[in-house]
């Protein structure tokens, strides 16, 4: 149960991320875009979303799909313009909802003005707003890389610059790299350019890429070696959480954020002590708002290399729930609930069962129990009508991601096209890769699923499921679809936020391999049992001894006549059943 701190708006809040690239195409080009995002705005209020999250759209040479930023006061041009995200922002305000950008300031595209004037001498004022490095040397005379570190995008983090003679650090591809923010010179440049610029003009807060990487510390050692078959090797304890982090988010809060009154959600990997997450999260310390705890959206990525993948059991997925659940009890710190980003596979796929028979119910599931879990409320674009991942009939070259498509030719090269490794690589993929996020949102089931309309077709492959799964076909379909239960459960959550939001969660049977049983206990006596099924098959489940529970809501249609009002014993669950008893409410 969060502690007995106010109560910011945030906390109740039920958040929406946007990917512009794949949300809706106004113009054409097959890209979506702003005024896209705009003509959907009611469809969002229409869903319960307080908070629109939008990414990156800023101008960019899109190595990254925008996440590498070459000028943070513009919007990349096939996205719209400024003005266009004027009237996005005061629309949100107008239907009383708020807006948050993405803070990507670890690094800059190559292209930003800054770097272009840091690479250009060496005795350039802005040379140490980037990580210049020399060459270090082996005993052949060959030349090597300052660290061994391996970028998350395959390779080195370092990339040699003939024209000065030094590398530069870009811990994900060469066109991004790392800002210095050992320079304060560079601090204040990203406050003004990145943040005041957007804050000025109405944003409500920032969701902060890789929050924990700024502070590299100042020793660059090489790294552990965990795969002898490369040079490079992962080194994110040398770089995640370093030694001035806390100070420089401090700094941020006091010369920016606090005079916005701004909310921040920081993206926080590599970093699964709870202690080390609350340094970041305490009210008292104005640092940030929340954050993302990466665990959930973790499991099943391989320990040597992400998309090596592993299988996993339930009681993983619930022991890590229920960490990030408990771990802000008796504190000032606040949790999100999540399970899907742009960087992530599907969650019915990954958690649940994508099959024609259950895929529903399993995304009718996840949403019972996301919106019962304690925490701001983040959804990802097309969770809301059950996107599943991509078909694993699809072919290396219909990926697009950068991270996806590098670690392929890494192994592939490693390999020598050894034809196991490469199936458990795209395995890997079709399971955990960032692309599963990026197809176009599925809106009608016309050609392109109404994405886009022009003659260029969309920049992505739209899922050949989109018939099947869209917005169009599930308000039709009315209360009992996908979309049809998000509405309710959002509308359920805010109803009984008491329990539901702020409750403090207590699991029961933890180590069951097919049901997931948990409580919540809220202010004046308010209590939640939720019963899951995480099987394909009918499981017996015993509820909490909460005496006087009423079943509430249910993820399959018939359930609520079955039960409705009769006190809750324990009970028999069918395959991907979900349950929701309130009691004292
Ligand atoms: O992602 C950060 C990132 O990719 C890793 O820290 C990841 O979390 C790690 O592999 C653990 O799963 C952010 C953005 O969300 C992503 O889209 C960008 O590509 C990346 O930063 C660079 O800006």
């Amino acid at each position: 149960m969060s502690g007995a701190t106010a109560r910011p708006w945030w906390k109740d809040a039920v958040c929406y991320q946007i990917y512009p690239a794949s949300f809706k195409d106004s113009n054409g080009d097959g890209l979506g875009d702003v005024p896209g995002i705009l003509s959907k705005i009611d469809y969002l209020r229409d869903l319960g979303i307080d908070v629109v999250w939008v990414s990156p759209m800023f101008d960019s040479p899109q190595v990254d799909m925008g996440y590498d930023i070459s000028d943070y006061e513009k919007v990349y041009p096939p996205y719209g313009s400024v003005k266009d995200m004027e009237d996005l922002i005061e629309a949100c305000h107008q239907r009383g909802m708020k807006l948050i950008l993405d803070l990507v300031v670890n690094h800059t595209s190559d292209q930003h003005a800054w770097f272009r004037e840091s690479r250009s001498s060496k005795d350039n004022p802005k040379r140490d707003w980037y990580i210049w490095k020399p060459p270090r040397y082996a005993e052949d005379g060959n030349r090597l890389p300052p660290t061994n570190w391996r970028s998350y995008f395959s390779g080195q983090t370092w990339e040699y610059d003939e024209h000065t003679g030094e590398y530069y650090l870009h811990l994900f591809a060469k066109e991004q790299p790392d800002l210095n923010w050992e320079n304060e010179a560079t601090r204040k440049a990203i406050y003004d350019s990145a943040m005041r610029f957007w804050l000025d003009r109405g944003v409500d807060g920032f969701r902060v890429d890789v929050v924990n990487m700024y502070s590299k510390g100042v020793e660059f050692k090489d790294a552990p070696i965990v795969d002898p078959r490369f040079y490079e090797q992962p080194a994110w304890c040398y770089y995640a959480n370093g030694p001035r982090m806390h100070e420089f988010l401090r700094e941020m809060n006091a010369e920016v954020l606090k005079h916005y009154d701004a909310v921040t959600v920081g993206e926080l990997p590599h970093t699964p002590d709870p202690s080390k997450v609350l340094d970041y999260v305490g009210a008292s310390d104005k640092q940030l708002s929340m954050v993302f705890q990466f665990d959930i959206v973790d499991i099943g990525q391989g320990r040597e290399h992400k998309y090596h993948f592993e299988e996993w059991k339930l009681p993983l997925l619930k022991g890590i729930v229920a960490k990030w659940q408990q771990f802000i009890d008796g504190t000032d710190g606040w949790t999100t609930v999540f399970c899907e980003n742009h960087d992530q596979g599907r969650s019915v796929s990954r958690f649940a069962s994508d099959s024609p028979a259950y895929r529903a119910t399993s995304a009718k599931l996840l949403s019972l129990m996301l919106g019962s879990l304690t925490g701001t409320l983040f959804l990802y674009q097309g969770q809301e009508i059950g996107m599943i991942n991509l078909p694993p009939s699809w072919p290396i070259d219909a990926y697009r991601d950068i991270e996806s498509v590098n670690f392929y030719k890494t192994m592939a090269a490693q390999s020598q096209d050894d034809p196991a490794e490469l199936d458990y690589v795209m395995r890997s993929l079709q399971i955990l890769g960032r692309d599963n996020a990026r197809l176009p949102m599925q809106w009608t089931g016309e050609r392109h699923a109404g994405f886009t309309h022009g003659k260029a077709g969309p920049w992505m492959r739209v899922h050949d499921l989109y018939g099947e799964i869209n917005v169009e076909r599930q308000v039709r379909e009315g209360e009992g679809s996908v979309l049809g239960f998000w509405r309710r459960m959002i509308a359920f959550r805010k109803e009984h936020a008491e329990v539901l939001v702020h409750g403090a969660f207590e699991g029961f049977g933890m180590g069951d391999e097919k049901t997931f049983v948990f409580g919540k206990k809220g202010a004046g006596g308010q209590r939640a049992a939720v019963v899951l099924n995480f099987s394909g098959e009918e499981q017996e489940v015993e509820l909490p001894g909460y005496e006087g529970l009423v079943f509430r809501v249910g993820n399959y249609d018939d359930a609520a006549e079955e039960e409705k009002g009769v006190e809750a014993k324990s009970r028999k669950l069918r395959p991907w059943e979900g349950r929701l008893y309130l009691a004292g409410c």
